[in-house]
């Protein structure tokens, strides 16, 4: 009877062990882990989160992606991001370009100082270059490098803030000293504009700016300097949006080919609503009520629906440099883009010039 009972266990066990790994997928991990380089109420942090809850759902539990925000996975080390997803340690990424840019010089194309900036419309230009021939491009340059891409997302145009002053044109910014992540593009660009750019990364920013190292920083509105509360550091916010930060979805490719053809194709799907939920976190209050509609529509609509009102009554000033100032912006910064179109690529380039002309 007893050696009857202990079969019938094992044979249950058995049975049970198998069905759970068919469910699961037999070589399914408990976690992944998803890096987020700034905090979980970013909007970058938000949209990994977004992202990783809809992936758990529609998997009914089979796909459990864990967000780690404040650059947890990688000790504080932005740009060493690609490289850590890359070989292994970290399974997703929902990654800033220039971040990646180190290693991918085609990702540097969305950081040419003021290249959107003097687009008619310039969130229709990122989404002709995310869409088009020259967001293919960018994609490839990082499949090639050993990270599969299933999607972008947005940070958002990045603004200057500052202790010293508003900022309005080039001669504002002497001898500023201004944060920038450790990317060589930032460093040119800033000393273009004859201000004093220091390297500094995202997990020591903030006790930089509560210690005056340095003057200012450029991060988008809504995705980070009002999270950061940054008034509370910064009284000027300048919105000259000299460059934006999209944002991508990357994998390992090891795992991304372990999920079954169903699983990645719901992968995909939920990257794709991640997308369009970020972006409208990114862009809100900044494109005549079409994201607070988006969001509104998801029943997610956010706290402060105007930001710049919002930062006025913190106490902060904003600037808007007419677009004859940012044509002296863009004047001054000529030298940089030529340079760097060199390095990204004249061919890279022109394929963005040709697919925002397609936009306007
Ligand atoms: O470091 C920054 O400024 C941030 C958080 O925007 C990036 O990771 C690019």
């Amino acid at each position: 009877m007893k050696g009857f009972l202990s079969r019938t266990i094992m044979v249950f066990l058995a049975v049970f062990c198998l069905t759970a790994a068919a469910v699961q997928g037999a070589d399914y991990k408990n976690e992944y882990k998803l890096s987020v380089v700034p905090g979980a109420t970013s909007g970058w942090g938000q949209t990994a989160t977004y992202f990783a809850d809809l992936v758990r759902d529609k998997s009914n539990g089979r796909i459990n992606i864990k967000v780690y925000p404040s650059s947890q996975l990688i000790s504080g080390k932005q740009t060493s991001e690609f490289l850590m997803l890359r070989n292994g340690a970290i399974d997703f990424a929902l990654a800033s370009t220039i971040n990646w840019s180190p290693q991918i010089k085609e990702l540097n194309l969305t950081a040419l100082p003021f290249f959107l900036a003097v687009e008619p419309d310039r969130y229709k230009a990122m989404d002709a270059i995310m869409a088009g021939k020259s967001g293919q491009m960018m994609r490839d340059a990082i499949e090639k490098k050993g990270v599969k891409i299933i999607g972008w997302a947005e940070n958002g145009f990045r603004e200057l803030t500052s202790s010293k002053g508003p900022v309005e044109k080039p001669e504002d910014l002497k001898g500023m000293k201004i944060r920038v992540v450790g990317s060589p593009i930032f460093i040119e660009t800033f000393r273009e504009l004859g201000a004093n750019p220091v390297n500094m990364n995202w997990s020591e920013a903030t006790t930089g700016f509560q210690q005056g190292v340095v003057d200012g920083q450029e991060n988008p509105t809504n995705g980070i300097n009002i999270p950061l509360k940054i008034w509370d550091y910064h009284k000027h916010h300048s919105d000259w949006h000299y460059i934006i930060d999209p944002l991508l979805m990357g994998v390992n490719p090891k795992v991304w080919d372990s999920f079954s053809p169903e699983d990645q194709k719901l992968l995909l799907e939920c990257a794709a609503e991640a997308e369009k939920y970020g972006k409208a976190l990114s862009r809100m209050g900044m494109d005549n009520g079409k994201s607070e509609a988006y969001l509104k529509s998801l029943g997610k609509t956010p706290e402060i629906t105007d930001p710049y009102a919002y930062m006025e009554k913190q106490g902060m000033t904003v600037t808007r440099p007419t677009p004859e100032q940012i044509a002296k912006f863009y004047e001054a910064t000529r030298n940089v883009r030529d340079n760097w179109t060199t390095k990204i690529g004249p061919d890279l380039v022109k394929a963005a010039q040709e697919d925002m002309a397609k936009a306007r």
